[in-house]
């Protein structure tokens, strides 16, 4: 914790439950509560506490929640375990609630897009109720920590839950905490810029506000066919074209940046300031929520990016020069030991902290996690690039640029 300091000039506060920890999606399903417990140890392994205000997060109430998710899917969700699931399925309000999912052949889903068996991306598992109401509890604390001026930067890395819709999971997101935030704040902001850095499109948000002028919305994902199989990318939304439902006055406030497989460092961080920055100058946000998606890092098990952590936190570094009240939120991220290092590395950009590179592994109670001999120890250490089925080439930046500029 030597020469960690607080930062001057604005306040961080640091919103957390380890009980999100106890929640797991199942055996080999890719989101792993472990991923936290990492980043935990590695920002108080650093001893970044001393640098912000840390609040232990409370369960958001069923009512907060409905202030956008449909009131059946609130009850559903604040009940259901995989003992009461079938029980559940029975209940007539319930009944009318089954998905016409294109996956339903796949796995056989109960209603909302829920599901007990294995193969599920959104599985009904045991501490379930808990682990979604905290996450959401999470960051409906950090929103008021902004929204009443206690914090300038607030952070939550078990929320950005950007799939779920208003009565239906997706993409293993059940409560949009960032449509709740949003909500939260747009009763003090007129404007706010949503920006995500997640490998997927954060289709959940996009979609709530399409008809919405207050809320902008620009995701960066990788988009596309991803093998022979024909299958897209998920959620298979968000090319350059989708900019907000057509006919409202929603339309032209949102922006998609479609992406091909193996972009790395350096194109992505031309797209991404390019972009971002003419969204800032154009769009003059009152506040902004930026979703932190680790997926995006090379080497992640479901992303196809060549991200190092270095790119994906100098995203956050210039958000942060903005300087413009400011939610960060967590998302995907599925290699644990990467997802930790971003996030801690993020942490610490927030409250102006340049951290040693050598992970204190004699603090952090796991340390073999960071010490692989083939990854490295060090915090910063890049992942190994990786080539992909259709990989980044010569896709024109420019162009794609160019045609955001509008
Ligand atoms: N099948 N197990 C990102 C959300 C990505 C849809 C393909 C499921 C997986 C994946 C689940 C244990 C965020 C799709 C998947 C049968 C239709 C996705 C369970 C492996 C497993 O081993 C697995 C048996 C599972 C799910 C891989 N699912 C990979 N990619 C995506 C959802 C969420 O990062 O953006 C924010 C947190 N789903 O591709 C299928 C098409 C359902
Ligand atoms: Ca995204
Ligand atoms: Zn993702």
């Amino acid at each position: 914790e030597q020469g960690i300091t607080r930062p001057k000039g604005h306040k961080v506060s640091f919103h957390y439950n380890s009980r999100v920890e106890d929640m797991h999606f199942g055996k080999t399903h890719p989101m792993k509560p472990w991923r936290l417990t990492l980043t935990k140890h590695l920002v108080l392994g650093y001893g970044l506490q001393y640098a912000m205000d840390t609040y232990e997060a409370v369960a958001a109430g069923k009512d907060q929640v409905r202030a956008f998710h449909d009131p059946d899917y609130v009850d559903f969700l604040a009940e259901v375990s995989p003992e009461t699931f079938p029980a559940l399925c029975e209940v007539e309000k319930y009944k009318k609630h089954i998905a016409n999912s294109p996956y339903q052949d796949l796995v056989d889903l109960g209603p909302f897009n829920l599901s007990t068996s294995p193969g599920a991306d959104c599985p009904v598992f045991d501490g379930m109720s808990t682990y979604l109401f905290l996450y959401t509890g999470a960051t409906l604390a950090a929103t008021n920590q902004l929204v009443t001026g206690q914090s300038d930067i607030a952070l939550n890395w078990s929320g950005g839950l950007h799939h779920a819709h208003k009565s239906e999971a997706s993409g293993f997101c059940y409560i949009n905490d960032i449509v709740l935030s949003i909500l939260d704040m747009l009763r003090v902001y007129p404007r706010v810029l949503y920006i995500d850095i997640d490998v997927h499109h954060g289709d959940g948000v996009e979609e709530a506000f399409q008809r919405q002028p207050r809320v902008m919305t620009l995701s960066y994902h990788r988009y596309g066919q991803y093998d022979d199989t024909g299958h897209k990318f998920f959620p298979g939304s968000g090319d350059l074209n989708s900019t907000g439902l057509k006919g409202t006055i929603g339309e032209h406030f949102a922006l998609n940046v479609p992406i091909p497989s193996g972009i790395d460092d350096r194109q992505y961080t031309h797209l991404f300031q390019s972009i971002t920055g003419r969204a800032l100058e154009a769009y003059k946000p009152s506040a902004i929520v930026l979703q932190c998606g680790a997926d995006s890092l090379g080497g992640d098990r479901l992303g196809q990016f060549n991200l190092n952590i270095k790119a994906h936190g100098e995203c956050v570094a210039f958000v942060k020069k903005a300087r413009l009240p400011l939610l960060i939120v967590g998302g995907g991220g599925y290699t644990a030991r990467n997802v930790a290092r971003a996030w801690c590395h993020e942490t610490a950009l927030a409250s102006d902290n340049k951290l040693p590179d050598r992970i204190p592994l004699d603090i952090v109670p796991r340390p073999e996690a960071f010490s692989r001999k083939s990854h490295g120890n060090g915090l910063l250490f890049p992942p190994f690039p990786r080539t992909h089925p259709n990989d980044c080439k010569d896709v024109d930046l420019e162009l794609m640029i160019k045609k955001l500029d509008y």
